[in-house]
């Protein structure tokens, strides 16, 4: 009886030391290193899915029974994952590291004081061409939305909707998330005569590009400088008619089922020598204090991770539309994607 006892005993203990932690992020953005250093020192197992855009990932969990703990999402989108109570506040008793985030990012606009998100990476959204393709400028909107002959049939513009609104309003002369109908029917007109110029609307990226199956893509700045290590003909421009910015921070689900394990992980990541193990993967700038000295030469010299203060000007941060304005970029979007 004795025995049997223990056994059981120690049957229920294995089972419950099983420690799992989902983690839902772009695809390609998470470090296979982080990932295998986390369970070796935590012992917590990680599973990852992946998504291609912001609005991917918010219908998906919206949806309900998606099983996800923690996810990444832009700065623009974390006010509508707030108001729609699908993120939780964090208890800050559980983040001693909470103070490793930079000064500059802690009191963001979207999040003040950061009690939901927390720096993932930082980068813009531009254009990278191939200059075997094209050696014309490529600092400009007019890449995708007024093609030249050499990259037609060529070309990718990734599947972020606020991302591709905002350089099309910029690019005719107006501003994202402008209720300005005359605007947006001109960003509109420009995006639906360009689209069959463009080879596709498609995610994945960098292993495209670094093959030259890809001349040209609206993509950002990590992912390219990623296919430029492999490939020096892949180059990064900065639109001079406006280009996004962008902050993606990493948020507690408000349905985690594993709290524990998303703690220990989201403290696992506010250590500098682990946000860099994403910076060196992902090539993105982070928000987090000390991360830059266990990062390698070409990320601190490379003008595809620091933007040159030549083109640095017309980035901008992109704020969250009103629900009017997003109406009017989802009836483009889906008219676009016809
Ligand atoms: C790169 C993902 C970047 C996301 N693979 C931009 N918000």
């Amino acid at each position: 009886m004795k025995t049997l006892l223990s056994t059981t005993f120690i049957l229920t203990a294995g089972a419950l030391s099983a420690q799992e932690l989902q983690l839902y992020n772009w695809g390609d953005y998470t470090s296979p290193e982080l990932i295998e250093k986390f369970e070796a020192e935590t012992g917590i197992e990680v599973t990852l899915t992946d998504y291609d855009s912001n609005d991917t990932a918010l219908a998906k969990v919206e949806a309900g029974g998606h099983g996800f703990d923690l996810v990444v999402p832009s700065a623009n989108y974390i006010p509508i994952w707030r108001e729609k109570g699908l993120i939780q506040e964090f208890d800050l008793s559980r983040l001693p590291s909470h103070d490793n985030i930079a000064d500059e990012w802690v009191d963001v606009p979207f999040d003040p004081g950061r009690l939901y998100s927390i720096p993932w990476q930082i980068g813009a959204t531009g254009i990278a061409v191939n200059s075997d393709a094209y050696e014309g400028d490529i600092n400009t909107s007019a890449i995708f939305l007024d093609p030249p002959e050499e990259l037609v049939g060529k070309l990718n513009v990734t599947p972020e909707m606020n991302d591709i609104m905002s350089l099309a309003l910029w690019y005719v002369g107006g501003e994202p998330c402008t209720e300005d109908t005359e605007m947006l029917r001109a960003a509109r007109d420009v995006l639906i005569a360009a689209k069959p110029a463009w080879q596709s609307m498609d995610y994945g990226m960098s292993e495209k590009l670094a093959a030259n199956d890809t001349m040209a893509s609206v993509y950002w700045n990590g992912a390219v400088f990623r296919a430029a290590l492999e490939n020096d003909k892949v180059q990064f421009g900065y639109p001079q008619e406006g280009f996004p910015l962008f902050m993606d921070s990493i948020a507690l689900l408000s349905d985690a089922q594993n709290m524990n394990e998303a703690y220990t992980f989201l403290e696992f990541i506010l250590q500098p020598e682990n946000a860099a193990l994403i910076s060196q993967y992902a090539r993105y700038a982070n928000g987090i204090e000390g991360s830059e000295e266990f990062m390698d030469e070409v990320m601190k010299n490379s003008p595809m991770v620091n933007i040159p203060a030549e083109y640095a000007e017309a980035g901008e941060f992109l704020p969250t539309c009103s629900a009017e304005s997003l109406s009017y970029y989802t009836a483009i979007w889906t008219e676009l994607q016809k």
